[in-house]
């Protein structure tokens, strides 16, 4: 069987103690490596005012993990710079937000193909090479330039949005062509795949080959929607333990008798977090009879502080929480609960199963795993109702949940308030809809999937011999 190789901005290595709380990429990727041996390659998350050349190898179980440190200037121009401030925001279609430089441009330019080097000099001929998200979109490129023929596929864990949005991005060119070099490219949606196809049949002398393939310049790419799921048997086990956790006895008690609505977001200008606050307050409002009877509790732990927009963000949301909860709380109850730091995952599933309403409510979103997460973790006989955005990836597919607008806060203000309402029934059949196509298309789907696509690929032909 052909090896994998994984490349992703951070690498995720299993915590010793089996305690650490692994996020939805790299519960995804280690389903990638169930029985077979592979590699993962990527940033080690460390700066070093010297990084060596050859990554740092760690081995453990069937997988070698190969960690590469960055220096200072590395870190700041391709990652918070680039990455995070110039692409991050026009994916999100917020276009006003994204500060273009083009010394962080070249940053990105340079660890792409420091990374591609390093990464060639591993590489066996049969070697399935999977490459992670936005912050290595000219990887393949890279390894083609360097003669590397093997299958390369990609997966873009963020929105391709339209061509006009994207256009707007200095370098989107490059990136769009760049992206032909991969011999599969899956991203979350249909609506993705449509733009990506369409923003590369425009730019360039491209030919559609099939409603999946377009051929540039002798090449082929195809590109599809793999929506990326959760590990069900993972959530549903986690849920239903009881109450043994100090943090989710604590909240359980300070609850009382009142209704649970949850938020659980990295802290992150798409997610929508002071939009939802606001919303949330339209609903007491509209439904003074509900004052003292509901807490909403925002998990939202701090991410890309370092980014400036990050730091205003963070500066908004605990304005508008101070806003509200002044303005609506009452001697005993305090209407918005905020956390800041990152709750253990067993933790985060007892607290979706207590949550009478699942609040995502992103601007835009790839997927949104915190929607899937939610339904897996409910109580089959009392199922709480997930209110999601139609501008999240999951909306695509969870038709079962109160879809909404999160830009008109009445509208998910009236959802709110049907959801708390909603008769038993209604709540089942709803949840069942969802839990059937999750359990249909969970994580060992996505993972299969995708990689039996690729393997399936034709050997290409990309690899260009530097000039
Ligand atoms: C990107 C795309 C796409 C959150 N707080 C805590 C915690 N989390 C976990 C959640 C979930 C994950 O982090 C967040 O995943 P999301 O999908 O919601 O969002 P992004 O981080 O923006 O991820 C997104 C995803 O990639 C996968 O392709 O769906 O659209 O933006 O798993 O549970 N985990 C723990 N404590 C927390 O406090 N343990």
């Amino acid at each position: 069987m052909a090896r994998l190789v994984v490349v992703s901005n951070r690498v995720s290595i299993p915590d010793p103690t089996g305690k650490g709380s692994a996020g939805g990429l790299a519960v995804a990727l280690r389903e990638a490596f169930q029985g077979q041996d592979g590699l993962w390659f990527g940033w080690s998350g460390k700066v070093s005012a010297h990084p060596s050349a050859e990554p740092r190898m760690i081995d453990k179980g069937h997988v070698r993990y190969a960690l590469m440190d960055l220096t200072a200037t590395d870190r700041r121009e391709y990652y918070s710079g680039f990455a995070n401030r110039a692409l991050w925001p026009v994916m999100h279609y917020r276009i006003g937000l994204s500060e273009f430089s083009r010394a962080d441009y070249a940053g990105y330019l340079r660890v792409n193909r420091t990374f591609a080097g390093a990464l060639a000099r591993l590489i066996r001929p049969d070697d399935l090479i999977w490459v992670h998200d936005y912050h290595l979109i000219p990887l393949a490129a890279e390894l083609r330039a360097l003669g590397l023929a093997n299958r390369i596929g990609y997966f873009r864990h963020i929105p391709w949005p339209a061509p006009e949005v994207v256009g707007t991005l200095p370098g989107s060119q490059d990136l769009l062509r760049a992206i032909t070099d991969y011999d599969l490219v899956g991203v979350q949606t249909a609506r993705d795949a449509d733009n990506l196809r369409r923003g590369i049949l425009q730019e360039f002398d491209a030919a559609q080959r099939t409603a999946d393939v377009i051929a540039l310049d002798g090449r082929q790419a195809r590109v599809k929607g793999f929506p990326i799921a959760i590990d069900m048997s993972g959530f549903e086990q986690a849920a239903p333990r009881p109450a043994t956790h100090r943090l989710l006895k604590q909240t359980v008690a300070s609850l009382g008798s009142r209704s649970l609505i949850i938020g659980v977001d990295r802290l992150d200008y798409s997610k929508g977090i002071p939009e939802r606050m606001e919303a949330f307050e339209r609903f007491l409002i509209s439904n003074p009879d509900q004052r003292g009877r509901v807490t909403y509790l925002q998990i939202a732990p701090t991410s890309r502080s370092e980014v400036p927009e990050y730091a205003a963000l963070s500066r908004t949301v605990s304005e508008t929480l101070g806003r509200i909860n002044g303005a609506h709380g009452e001697p005993g109850w305090v209407p918005i609960h905020y956390v800041t730091s990152a709750y253990p995952r067993s933790v985060l599933a007892g607290l979706y199963r207590i949550a009478r309403v699942g609040l995502v409510t992103p601007m835009r979103d790839g997927m949104n795993l915190v929607a899937k997460e939610y339904v897996a973790a409910q109580d089959p006989e009392d199922p709480g109702v997930l209110v999601l955005s139609k501008f999240a990836g999951a909306a695509e597919q969870l038709g079962g949940a109160l879809i909404v607008n999160p830009n008109d806060k009445f509208e998910v203000a009236e959802a709110i308030n049907a959801a708390l309402h909603m008769d038993q029934a209604e709540r089942i059949a709803r949840w069942q809809r969802m839990m059937d196509l999750l359990r249909r298309y969970d994580i060992a789907w996505w993972t299969n999937a995708f990689l039996k696509e690729l393997a399936g690929q034709r050997k290409t032909s990309k690899a260009r011999r530097p000039a």
